[in-house]
């Protein structure tokens, strides 16, 4: 037989026995779910009244109504009636508050039929229990206090009192817990806030909830609530400062990040996405400076020059995606770099200078300025060396420009002025300035001649108009104060005006002669020259000009004896008895001229008697040649001719009458001599006129010497060794050195170095000397012995008077 069948047959047996029992009666027990296989639940036999050893005879077994599987089974040796299979009171009934599971008793021979009903208790075995592990809500954070939120129920399988009996919420900060109970008396909980949530506190809270049945133990069971706080944009943002301050070098270059600001919003999300622009700036500032409106830095976009700004004070403001604001303050202070050089300024020259002014006048005034600050615009200034001007401080930035020493525009005439002015910045600038500074001049200087005195030689019977000589003078002043005019110094020379004999050309300095100089008139003279300037007042200077007057042959020799007027009455006597060589008389001439042209040499230049009579060449000496002999003619007469050493040579000539006699009363053709009566006595006169004059003369040289000898141990005689000449025949130009071929000039030059102790005599006794006119020799004679006695022995010594011999 196959299942179904015999399923058939049980339904239609059991609905046959179930009228059966429901005659007999009802069994009933009541035991706990959950028993373990075999436990005992009643003893049904005895609780039937049955007869325990007949059951098992009459095939007592369990069976269930239906298919329902049979939980139980019967002991047949005892009669108990056991759990045969696990009885699950929540699989078996649900939630039914009672649970009853129905067999049946069958016993046969006879069919018996007992039907049993099982009570299953409850007893708590299942935990209260929630549909997830993990409850997810999102709650913004601006959800007010009160706000309720439902959560979803537990479920708990057991029933009754072991069913969800009550919820409870983990201690937390924001929220509490209340139960309520649905429609269908399910207890459920809310979520109450009872503290506001802060996102920017807490973005996430979690929960534990716990839900308890009232069984014994207790069972229960809980879930985490994940509440993710939901932002909401109440944060502004904020700077990590409220005011920035930075020191920020001047020229700093553009694109240098001043500083960087920031600022945070707590926010999320767009909520706390910042960005930053300068709130309410100049339009000036916005050159200078530029704000990332995302990276919050500040960068330098213009100059930043401190002498032009030196604080900035900038507003920045910080805004989230929003649009909440908050602002901090900038304040950038620019420090000062030395990128100023001084400028120097002149405020006033006073150019030109006179040069008379005197150390420490101030000539400019001049300002120093440096636009840097601190050490960088401190200025210390100076003048380049060598020049005698300095700075002399004055009030704050003003400096005086003096002068440290005299000027002198003839030395310096221009100064280049440069004043150097550098600052004690790190590292310094300097800077300098040329001042242009021109002296102006006075007429300090008069005019200097190069030389003394000068001298000039000019050849007698010169031409008119000649130049002498020309003179210059310097004069280093400017301009008219430096123009020099020569003029002659009015004086005298000979008792005529100076310019009768020579004159100055004004401006050359040109000396001419004006007339024609005669040596033997005068041999030199001396004039004073003025240089004078054009000044206001005019300076001048003066020279001396001696002019010297060189000689020339323009005198022939003057024969003085024999005169050339002289007849047979000027005859010599010639003693018989003269031996040969001895003096018979001799010829004295003289030469005006001087020098070369006054050395007169004598020559015979026709003789009556050929051998006879020789003549010194230099002495004019005529002597005998040999012994005189009777036979030689008694008179005799030789022509002799003088002549000069000139170029060319001037001669005179004369006739010596020479009569060899003892006395005149052998002469008997004495009378033959012809000479004129007249001029014989004119000629007696003249000499005995010049023999008293020499003795005169002589006599007072002789009382001179005297004096001076009583003055003086040594007197020196003046005249000694010349010869016995009428001194009054001595020539104007006479006084000569030994070695007479000296020039005039020369010596008389030698008369001053020897003779002078000082210049003025030197001048006194030239112009004496120069100019005494030819005509009165003995009156020069005096003048010169006067001279000389003045002087002194040791000037006479080297004086001598006398001719050649
Ligand atoms: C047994 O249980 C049934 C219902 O399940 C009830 O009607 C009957 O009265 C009970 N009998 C006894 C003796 O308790
Ligand atoms: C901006 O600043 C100027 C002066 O600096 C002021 O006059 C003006 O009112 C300001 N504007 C705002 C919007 O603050
Ligand atoms: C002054 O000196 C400066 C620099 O040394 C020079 O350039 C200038 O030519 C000078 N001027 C005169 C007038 O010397
Ligand atoms: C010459 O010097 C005078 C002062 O002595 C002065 O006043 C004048 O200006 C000077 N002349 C010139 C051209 O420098
Ligand atoms: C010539 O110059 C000197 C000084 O050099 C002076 O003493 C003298 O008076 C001047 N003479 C004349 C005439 O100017
Ligand atoms: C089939 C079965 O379980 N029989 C048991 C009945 O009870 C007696 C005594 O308790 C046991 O010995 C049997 O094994």
């Amino acid at each position: 037989m196959d299942i179904a069948t015999y399923s058939l047959s049980v339904l239609t047996l059991g609905f046959c026995s179930l009228v059966v029992h429901t005659a007999n009666g009802d069994v009933n027990y009541s035991f706990p779910e959950e028993m373990k296989r075999g436990s005992v639940i009643g003893n049904i036999a005895r609780d039937l009244g049955l007869d325990v050893s007949s059951l098992s005879v009459r095939k007592a077994r369990i069976d269930t109504e239906g298919n329902d599987k049979c939980y139980c089974d019967i002991n047949l040796t005892t009669g108990e009636l056991t759990i045969a299979e696990r009885m699950d009171r929540e699989g078996l009934c649900g939630k039914k508050a009672l649970c009853v599971v129905k067999c049946e008793l069958v016993m046969e021979n006879p069919l018996e039929l007992h039907r049993l009903n099982l009570l299953v208790e409850d007893i708590n075995d299942n935990s209260p229990q929630f549909k997830k592990d993990i409850i997810k809500l999102e709650i913004g954070e601006n959800a007010a206090k009160g706000t309720k939120f439902p959560l979803d129920e537990a479920t708990d399988a057991d029933v009754g009192q072991n069913s969800i009996q009550h919820y409870a919420l983990k201690e937390n900060g924001h929220f509490v817990l209340i139960v309520q109970s649905n429609a269908f008396g399910a207890k459920y909980a809310e979520l109450v806030l009872d503290k506001e949530l802060d996102r920017e506190q807490q973005q996430k809270v979690t929960l534990i909830l716990t839900a308890a049945d009232g069984g014994t133990p207790q069972r229960s069971g809980t879930v985490a609530i994940h509440i993710t706080v939901q932002d909401a944009n109440d944060n502004a943002p904020i700077f990590t400062q409220a005011l920035y301050e930075v020191r920020l070098p001047e020229n700093s270059p553009l694109g240098a990040v001043v500083v960087k600001v920031s600022a945070t919003d707590a926010d999320d999300g767009a909520n706390g996405e910042v960005t930053y622009e300068f709130g309410n700036i100049s339009e000036e500032k916005m050159k200078i400076f530029s704000l990332d409106c995302q990276t919050g830095e500040v960068r330098v976009t213009g100059p930043v020059d401190f002498e032009y700004e030196s604080t900035y004070e900038l507003r920045i403001q910080a805004k989230d995606g929003a649009g909440l604001t908050s602002y901090a303050t900038l304040i950038i202070e620019i420090t000062d770099v030395n990128d100023n050089a001084p400028v120097i300024d002149v405020k006033s020259l006073n150019s030109p200078v006179s040069e008379d002014a005197l150390p420490g006048k101030e000539v400019g005034i001049i300002t120093m300025q440096d636009r840097d600050s601190g050490n960088n615009g401190r200025v210390r200034c100076y003048v380049q060396q060598n020049v005698p001007f300095k700075l002399v401080p004055s009030i704050k930035n003003y400096y005086s420009l003096v002068t440290t020493a005299e000027l002198d525009r003839e030395v310096v005439s221009d100064y280049n002025i440069t004043i150097t002015a550098t600052d004690e910045g790190f590292p310094p600038l300097s800077s300098s300035k040329h001042i242009q500074l021109s002296i102006a001049d006075i007429n300090d200087n008069p005019p200097a001649f190069e030389k003394q005195s000068y001298s000039s030689r000019v050849t007698e019977n010169n031409k008119l108009g000649s130049s002498l000589c020309s003179v210059i003078a310097t004069d280093p002043d400017w301009r008219q104060n430096g123009t020099v005019f020569y003029s002659l110094s009015p004086g005298e020379v000979n008792g005529q005006p100076v310019s009768s004999f020579i004159s100055i050309n004004g401006d050359t300095g040109v000396i001419h002669a004006v007339r024609s100089f005669d040596y033997e008139q005068f041999k030199s003279f001396q004039v004073l020259i003025l240089a004078r300037d054009s000044g206001s007042p005019p300076l001048s200077s003066n020279a001396t000009v001696t002019v010297f007057i060189i000689d020339e042959n323009d005198n022939s020799p003057q024969i003085l004896y024999p005169s050339l007027e002289a007849n047979s009455y000027m005859t010599e006597m010639v003693p018989r008895a003269a031996h040969g060589g001895s003096v018979v008389s001799k010829v004295v001439a003289v030469d005006a001229d001087s020098g070369q042209n006054a050395w007169l040499s004598y020559h015979i230049v026709k003789a009556s008697d050929a051998g006879l009579f020789t003549i010194g060449v230099h002495s004019g000496e005529i002597r005998t040649q040999r012994d005189i002999s009777e036979s030689d003619n008694m008179r005799h007469n030789l022509v002799v001719s003088v002549r000069d050493n000139g170029q060319p040579s001037l001669t005179a000539t004369c006739t010596m009458y020479l009569l060899i006699a003892d006395n005149l009363a052998e002469v008997p053709e004495l009378k033959d001599i012809s000479y004129d009566k007249h001029s014989s006595r004119v000629t007696t006169y003249l000499i005995i006129a010049l023999v008293s004059v020499s003795t005169f003369f002589l006599t007072f040289i002789i009382v001179i010497l005297a004096v001076r000898f009583c003055r003086r141990r040594n007197p020196t005689l003046m005249f000694d060794g010349a010869v016995a000449i009428p001194s009054s025949y001595l020539p104007p130009n006479y006084a000569e050195m030994d070695g007479g071929t000296l020039h005039s000039a020369y010596n008389y030059d030698t008369y001053l170095t020897t003779g002078s102790r000082t210049s003025d005599f030197k001048f006194v006794t030239s112009y004496k000397d120069g100019t005494l006119p030819a005509e009165p020799y003995l009156k020069k004679v005096l003048s010169a012995g006067n001279v000389f006695g003045d002087l002194g022995g040791e000037s006479a010594d080297s004086f001598q008077v006398g001719y050649y011999s």
